[in-house]
Protein backbone atom coordinates (compact mmCIF):
# COMPACT_ATOMS: atom_id res chain seq x y z
CA UNK A 1 0.00 0.00 0.00
CA UNK A 2 0.85 3.67 -0.49
CA UNK A 3 0.27 5.75 3.02
CA UNK A 4 0.57 9.64 3.44
CA UNK A 5 1.25 10.66 7.21
CA UNK A 6 0.15 14.24 7.48
CA UNK A 7 1.44 15.28 11.03
CA UNK A 8 4.78 13.73 11.60
CA UNK A 9 5.06 13.61 15.45
CA UNK A 10 4.61 11.15 18.12
CA UNK A 11 1.94 8.67 16.77
CA UNK A 12 2.32 10.02 12.71
CA UNK A 13 5.74 8.64 13.38
CA UNK A 14 5.24 5.17 15.21
CA UNK A 15 2.43 4.39 12.30
CA UNK A 16 4.80 5.52 9.50
CA UNK A 17 7.50 3.20 11.39
CA UNK A 18 5.38 -0.04 11.56
CA UNK A 19 4.26 0.89 8.01
CA UNK A 20 7.61 1.08 6.18
CA UNK A 21 9.06 -1.85 8.48
CA UNK A 22 6.40 -4.33 6.64
CA UNK A 23 7.77 -2.48 3.21
CA UNK A 24 4.93 0.03 2.38
CA UNK A 25 5.48 2.78 0.47
CA UNK A 26 5.62 5.98 3.62
CA UNK A 27 5.67 9.91 2.76
CA UNK A 28 5.54 12.21 5.32
CA UNK A 29 3.93 15.04 4.10
CA UNK A 30 6.08 18.13 5.88
CA UNK A 31 5.39 21.35 6.31
CA UNK A 32 7.85 23.61 4.78
CA UNK A 33 11.45 23.17 3.11
CA UNK A 34 13.46 23.72 6.10
CA UNK A 35 11.36 20.61 7.75
CA UNK A 36 12.61 18.50 4.70
CA UNK A 37 16.07 19.70 5.16
CA UNK A 38 16.10 19.28 8.96
CA UNK A 39 14.09 15.67 8.16
CA UNK A 40 16.98 14.25 5.93
CA UNK A 41 19.56 15.10 8.37
CA UNK A 42 18.40 12.59 10.42
CA UNK A 43 18.51 8.82 9.96
CA UNK A 44 15.33 8.56 8.84
CA UNK A 45 11.92 7.80 10.95
CA UNK A 46 12.87 6.10 14.46
CA UNK A 47 11.60 3.78 16.63
CA UNK A 48 11.94 2.77 19.82
CA UNK A 49 10.57 0.91 22.23
CA UNK A 50 9.55 1.83 26.06
CA UNK A 51 13.02 0.57 27.48
CA UNK A 52 14.91 2.12 24.71
CA UNK A 53 16.69 -1.35 24.06
CA UNK A 54 15.92 -1.89 20.47
CA UNK A 55 15.47 1.49 17.42
CA UNK A 56 15.04 0.88 14.26
CA UNK A 57 15.15 3.70 11.99
CA UNK A 58 13.26 3.69 8.22
CA UNK A 59 14.34 5.34 5.34
CA UNK A 60 10.77 7.04 4.33
CA UNK A 61 10.56 9.76 2.06
CA UNK A 62 9.25 13.62 2.87
CA UNK A 63 7.71 15.96 0.54
CA UNK A 64 5.24 19.14 0.95
CA UNK A 65 1.37 19.45 0.69
CA UNK A 66 1.65 20.86 -2.43
CA UNK A 67 3.19 17.87 -4.04
CA UNK A 68 0.92 16.67 -7.39
CA UNK A 69 1.04 13.07 -6.26
CA UNK A 70 -2.76 12.16 -5.85
CA UNK A 71 -3.28 10.26 -2.11
CA UNK A 72 -4.97 7.16 -1.75
CA UNK A 73 -4.46 6.30 1.92
CA UNK A 74 -3.78 9.34 4.39
CA UNK A 75 -3.23 9.03 7.93
CA UNK A 76 -3.93 12.82 9.40
CA UNK A 77 -2.01 12.81 12.87
CA UNK A 78 -2.01 16.40 13.85
CA UNK A 79 -3.53 17.91 17.02
CA UNK A 80 -7.15 18.06 16.51
CA UNK A 81 -6.41 22.06 16.42
CA UNK A 82 -4.23 21.54 13.40
CA UNK A 83 -6.50 19.37 11.66
CA UNK A 84 -8.85 21.42 9.63
CA UNK A 85 -5.68 23.69 8.74
CA UNK A 86 -4.18 20.48 7.73
CA UNK A 87 -6.78 18.82 5.68
CA UNK A 88 -7.28 22.21 3.45
CA UNK A 89 -3.41 21.47 1.81
CA UNK A 90 -4.15 18.49 0.64
CA UNK A 91 -7.83 18.22 -0.44
CA UNK A 92 -7.21 18.79 -3.76
CA UNK A 93 -4.89 15.78 -3.60
CA UNK A 94 -7.99 13.69 -2.52
CA UNK A 95 -10.39 11.97 -4.80
CA UNK A 96 -13.73 9.44 -4.33
CA UNK A 97 -11.47 6.65 -4.16
CA UNK A 98 -8.92 8.07 -0.95
CA UNK A 99 -9.19 6.73 2.34
CA UNK A 100 -8.80 9.18 5.49
CA UNK A 101 -8.09 7.99 8.60
CA UNK A 102 -8.71 10.63 11.33
CA UNK A 103 -6.34 10.14 14.64
CA UNK A 104 -7.38 13.32 16.45
CA UNK A 105 -8.22 13.03 20.32
CA UNK A 106 -11.62 14.51 21.61
CA UNK A 107 -14.31 15.21 18.98
CA UNK A 108 -15.34 18.20 16.67
CA UNK A 109 -12.10 18.48 14.22
CA UNK A 110 -13.13 14.85 12.61
CA UNK A 111 -16.70 16.08 12.02
CA UNK A 112 -14.76 20.16 10.84
CA UNK A 113 -12.81 17.58 8.37
CA UNK A 114 -15.33 15.14 7.05
CA UNK A 115 -17.33 18.50 6.63
CA UNK A 116 -14.26 19.34 4.14
CA UNK A 117 -14.26 15.91 2.21
CA UNK A 118 -17.76 14.91 1.25
CA UNK A 119 -16.83 12.72 -1.06
CA UNK A 120 -13.90 10.79 0.84
CA UNK A 121 -14.34 8.27 3.36
CA UNK A 122 -13.23 9.46 6.50
CA UNK A 123 -12.39 6.69 9.04
CA UNK A 124 -11.86 7.92 12.78
CA UNK A 125 -9.68 6.52 15.08
CA UNK A 126 -9.83 5.80 19.11
CA UNK A 127 -6.18 5.13 19.62
CA UNK A 128 -5.11 4.33 23.46
CA UNK A 129 -1.76 3.44 22.12
CA UNK A 130 0.74 5.82 23.77
CA UNK A 131 4.09 7.36 21.81
CA UNK A 132 6.16 10.84 22.73
CA UNK A 133 9.14 12.05 20.57
CA UNK A 134 13.04 11.69 21.59
CA UNK A 135 14.05 13.66 19.12
CA UNK A 136 12.44 14.63 15.99
CA UNK A 137 10.61 11.78 13.55
CA UNK A 138 11.87 9.23 16.57
CA UNK A 139 9.03 8.08 18.23
CA UNK A 140 9.10 6.21 21.44
CA UNK A 141 6.28 3.25 21.92
CA UNK A 142 5.54 4.27 25.40
CA UNK A 143 2.19 2.21 26.21
CA UNK A 144 0.73 -0.84 24.20
CA UNK A 145 -3.25 0.11 23.13
CA UNK A 146 -5.81 -0.81 20.41
CA UNK A 147 -6.86 1.56 18.16
CA UNK A 148 -10.79 1.27 17.08
CA UNK A 149 -11.47 2.33 13.68
CA UNK A 150 -14.82 3.36 12.38
CA UNK A 151 -16.38 5.44 9.37
CA UNK A 152 -18.06 8.49 10.53
CA UNK A 153 -20.30 8.73 8.17
CA UNK A 154 -22.93 6.80 9.38
CA UNK A 155 -23.82 5.37 5.91
CA UNK A 156 -22.80 2.04 6.20
CA UNK A 157 -20.19 1.13 3.62
CA UNK A 158 -18.29 -2.73 4.23
CA UNK A 159 -15.57 -2.58 6.40
CA UNK A 160 -12.01 -1.83 4.76
CA UNK A 161 -10.59 -5.58 5.00
CA UNK A 162 -7.57 -4.64 3.31
CA UNK A 163 -6.76 -1.80 5.47
CA UNK A 164 -7.46 -3.63 8.76
CA UNK A 165 -4.96 -6.59 7.64
CA UNK A 166 -2.40 -4.25 6.69
CA UNK A 167 -2.47 -2.33 10.07
CA UNK A 168 -2.22 -5.16 12.40
CA UNK A 169 0.16 -7.16 9.81
CA UNK A 170 2.11 -4.13 10.73
CA UNK A 171 1.82 -4.77 14.09
CA UNK A 172 -0.86 -1.35 14.67
CA UNK A 173 -3.47 -2.95 17.24
CA UNK A 174 -6.64 -1.94 14.78
CA UNK A 175 -10.26 -3.23 15.58
CA UNK A 176 -13.32 -1.91 13.70
CA UNK A 177 -16.37 -0.77 15.49
CA UNK A 178 -20.06 -0.32 13.47
CA UNK A 179 -20.26 2.28 15.92
CA UNK A 180 -17.44 4.45 16.31
CA UNK A 181 -19.50 7.43 17.92
CA UNK A 182 -19.79 5.58 20.81
CA UNK A 183 -16.37 5.16 21.14
CA UNK A 184 -15.70 8.53 20.54
CA UNK A 185 -18.07 10.40 22.83
CA UNK A 186 -17.33 7.48 25.66
CA UNK A 187 -13.25 8.63 25.59
CA UNK A 188 -14.65 12.20 25.41
CA UNK A 189 -16.37 11.68 28.83
CA UNK A 190 -13.85 9.44 30.21
CA UNK A 191 -11.59 12.12 29.48
CA UNK A 192 -13.69 15.62 30.22
CA UNK A 193 -13.78 13.32 34.00
CA UNK A 194 -10.41 12.80 34.16
CA UNK A 195 -7.73 15.09 32.46
CA UNK A 196 -9.05 18.76 33.55
CA UNK A 197 -8.74 17.90 37.08
CA UNK A 198 -5.58 16.37 36.27
CA UNK A 199 -3.87 19.56 35.51
CA UNK A 200 -6.57 21.92 38.01
CA UNK A 201 -4.84 19.72 40.84
CA UNK A 202 -1.67 19.28 39.16
CA UNK A 203 -1.59 15.37 40.12
CA UNK A 204 -1.12 11.72 38.60
CA UNK A 205 -4.88 10.23 37.66
CA UNK A 206 -4.47 8.02 40.68
CA UNK A 207 -4.90 10.89 43.17
CA UNK A 208 -8.13 11.86 41.52
CA UNK A 209 -9.58 8.78 43.86
CA UNK A 210 -9.07 12.15 46.73
CA UNK A 211 -12.19 13.47 44.56
CA UNK A 212 -15.24 11.01 44.65
CA UNK A 213 -18.05 13.30 44.96
CA UNK A 214 -16.91 15.71 42.45
CA UNK A 215 -15.67 12.86 39.97
CA UNK A 216 -19.18 11.41 40.61
CA UNK A 217 -21.37 14.44 39.58
CA UNK A 218 -19.47 14.99 36.64
CA UNK A 219 -20.19 11.25 35.47
CA UNK A 220 -23.74 12.30 36.18
CA UNK A 221 -23.61 15.12 34.63
CA UNK A 222 -21.64 13.78 31.35
CA UNK A 223 -23.95 10.85 31.70
CA UNK A 224 -27.21 12.83 30.75
CA UNK A 225 -25.37 14.89 28.25
CA UNK A 226 -24.23 11.69 26.91
CA UNK A 227 -28.11 10.39 26.43
CA UNK A 228 -28.93 14.02 25.54
CA UNK A 229 -26.87 13.55 22.55
CA UNK A 230 -28.08 10.65 21.77
CA UNK A 231 -25.76 8.75 22.74
CA UNK A 232 -27.02 6.68 25.53
CA UNK A 233 -24.33 3.57 24.78
CA UNK A 234 -21.56 5.70 25.62
CA UNK A 235 -23.56 6.73 28.57
CA UNK A 236 -23.62 3.21 30.31
CA UNK A 237 -21.63 2.41 33.17
CA UNK A 238 -20.13 5.76 32.74
CA UNK A 239 -19.16 6.38 36.05
CA UNK A 240 -18.06 2.35 36.49
CA UNK A 241 -15.38 3.08 33.63
CA UNK A 242 -14.59 6.34 34.35
CA UNK A 243 -12.92 4.61 38.16
CA UNK A 244 -11.53 1.98 36.24
CA UNK A 245 -9.40 4.03 34.17
CA UNK A 246 -8.46 6.21 37.31
CA UNK A 247 -7.31 2.99 38.63
CA UNK A 248 -5.60 1.30 35.56
CA UNK A 249 -4.17 4.36 35.03
CA UNK A 250 -3.42 5.82 38.24
CA UNK A 251 0.50 6.13 37.95
CA UNK A 252 0.11 8.28 34.51
CA UNK A 253 -0.12 12.10 33.83
CA UNK A 254 -3.11 12.70 31.36
CA UNK A 255 -2.43 13.39 28.11
CA UNK A 256 -3.36 17.48 28.93
CA UNK A 257 -1.23 17.74 32.16
CA UNK A 258 1.82 16.69 30.19
CA UNK A 259 0.74 19.47 27.25
CA UNK A 260 0.88 21.55 30.39
CA UNK A 261 4.15 20.52 31.61
CA UNK A 262 5.49 21.04 28.45
CA UNK A 263 4.11 23.99 27.71
CA UNK A 264 2.00 22.91 24.73
CA UNK A 265 -0.92 23.96 23.60
CA UNK A 266 -3.80 21.57 24.90
CA UNK A 267 -7.06 20.16 23.07
CA UNK A 268 -9.10 21.76 25.96
CA UNK A 269 -11.82 22.85 22.80
CA UNK A 270 -12.34 19.12 21.24
CA UNK A 271 -12.88 17.50 24.95
CA UNK A 272 -14.43 19.41 27.92
CA UNK A 273 -14.71 22.82 25.27
CA UNK A 274 -16.68 20.54 22.96
CA UNK A 275 -18.57 18.87 25.79
CA UNK A 276 -19.54 22.16 26.95
CA UNK A 277 -20.70 23.30 23.62
CA UNK A 278 -22.61 20.87 23.15
CA UNK A 279 -24.34 20.72 26.62
CA UNK A 280 -25.19 24.28 26.14
CA UNK A 281 -27.01 23.37 22.19
CA UNK A 282 -28.91 20.76 23.94
CA UNK A 283 -29.91 22.78 27.12
CA UNK A 284 -28.77 20.13 29.55
CA UNK A 285 -28.12 21.03 32.80
CA UNK A 286 -24.09 20.97 33.51
CA UNK A 287 -23.26 23.24 36.24
CA UNK A 288 -20.67 21.11 37.76
CA UNK A 289 -18.71 21.20 34.10
CA UNK A 290 -19.55 24.38 33.05
CA UNK A 291 -17.79 25.55 36.41
CA UNK A 292 -14.88 22.83 35.32
CA UNK A 293 -14.27 24.28 31.77
CA UNK A 294 -13.95 28.03 33.66
CA UNK A 295 -11.73 26.72 35.87
CA UNK A 296 -9.09 24.55 33.46
CA UNK A 297 -9.38 28.06 31.69
CA UNK A 298 -8.04 29.70 34.43
CA UNK A 299 -5.44 27.09 34.76
CA UNK A 300 -3.93 27.57 31.44
CA UNK A 301 -4.18 31.24 31.39
CA UNK A 302 -2.11 31.11 34.38
CA UNK A 303 0.07 28.62 32.71
CA UNK A 304 0.43 31.49 29.74
CA UNK A 305 -1.30 28.91 27.66
CA UNK A 306 -4.01 29.05 25.28
CA UNK A 307 -7.65 28.61 26.65
CA UNK A 308 -8.95 27.22 23.66
P1 LIG B 1 2.34 15.58 17.95
O1 LIG B 1 2.22 16.99 18.39
O2 LIG B 1 3.48 14.75 18.45
O3 LIG B 1 2.41 15.52 16.36
C1 LIG B 1 1.60 16.30 15.53
C2 LIG B 1 2.46 16.70 14.35
O4 LIG B 1 1.62 17.29 13.36
C3 LIG B 1 3.52 17.75 14.70
O5 LIG B 1 4.77 17.29 14.22
C4 LIG B 1 3.08 18.98 13.89
O6 LIG B 1 4.15 19.78 13.45
C5 LIG B 1 2.38 18.30 12.72
N1 LIG B 1 1.48 19.18 11.96
C6 LIG B 1 0.44 19.91 12.40
N2 LIG B 1 -0.11 20.60 11.39
C7 LIG B 1 0.62 20.30 10.28
C8 LIG B 1 0.55 20.69 8.92
N3 LIG B 1 -0.38 21.57 8.49
N4 LIG B 1 1.43 20.19 8.04
C9 LIG B 1 2.38 19.31 8.46
N5 LIG B 1 2.50 18.88 9.74
C10 LIG B 1 1.62 19.38 10.63
O7 LIG B 1 0.96 14.89 18.29
P2 LIG B 1 0.68 13.36 18.68
O8 LIG B 1 1.07 13.13 20.08
O9 LIG B 1 1.21 12.47 17.62
O10 LIG B 1 -0.91 13.36 18.67
C11 LIG B 1 -1.70 13.40 17.49
C12 LIG B 1 -3.16 13.21 17.92
O11 LIG B 1 -3.28 11.91 18.50
C13 LIG B 1 -3.62 14.20 19.01
O12 LIG B 1 -4.95 14.55 18.83
C14 LIG B 1 -3.44 13.40 20.29
O13 LIG B 1 -4.29 13.82 21.34
C15 LIG B 1 -3.81 12.01 19.82
N6 LIG B 1 -3.24 10.94 20.65
C16 LIG B 1 -1.91 10.94 20.94
C17 LIG B 1 -1.38 9.91 21.72
C18 LIG B 1 0.08 9.85 22.04
O14 LIG B 1 0.45 8.99 22.85
N7 LIG B 1 0.93 10.68 21.48
C19 LIG B 1 -2.24 8.89 22.17
C20 LIG B 1 -3.59 8.92 21.84
C21 LIG B 1 -4.08 9.96 21.08
O1 LIG C 1 -6.87 9.25 27.59
C1 LIG C 1 -6.31 9.61 28.60
C2 LIG C 1 -5.50 10.85 28.50
O2 LIG C 1 -4.65 11.08 29.34
O3 LIG C 1 -5.73 11.60 27.54
C3 LIG C 1 -6.53 8.87 29.89
C4 LIG C 1 -5.29 8.61 30.65
C5 LIG C 1 -7.20 7.54 29.58
C6 LIG C 1 -7.49 9.59 30.76
O4 LIG C 1 -7.02 10.77 31.10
Amino acid sequence: MIWHILGAGSLGCLWAARLAAQQHTVQLILRNTETIAGYQQAPGVGLSDAQHQHTVYYPVSAQLADDPQPIKHLLLACKAYDAEAAIAQVTQRLNSDSLVILLQNGLGSQQAVQKRLPNTRCIAASSTEGAYLAAPFHSVLAGQGQVILGDLDTNARPQPQQLLETCNAAGIPCLWSADIATQLWRKLAINCAINPLTVIYNCLNGELRNYPELINTLCDELHSLLCGAGQSEAAQALQEHVWAVIDKTAANSSSMRQDVLNQRRTEISYIIGFACTQSRALSCHTPTLHALHTQLQDALLAQGLPTV
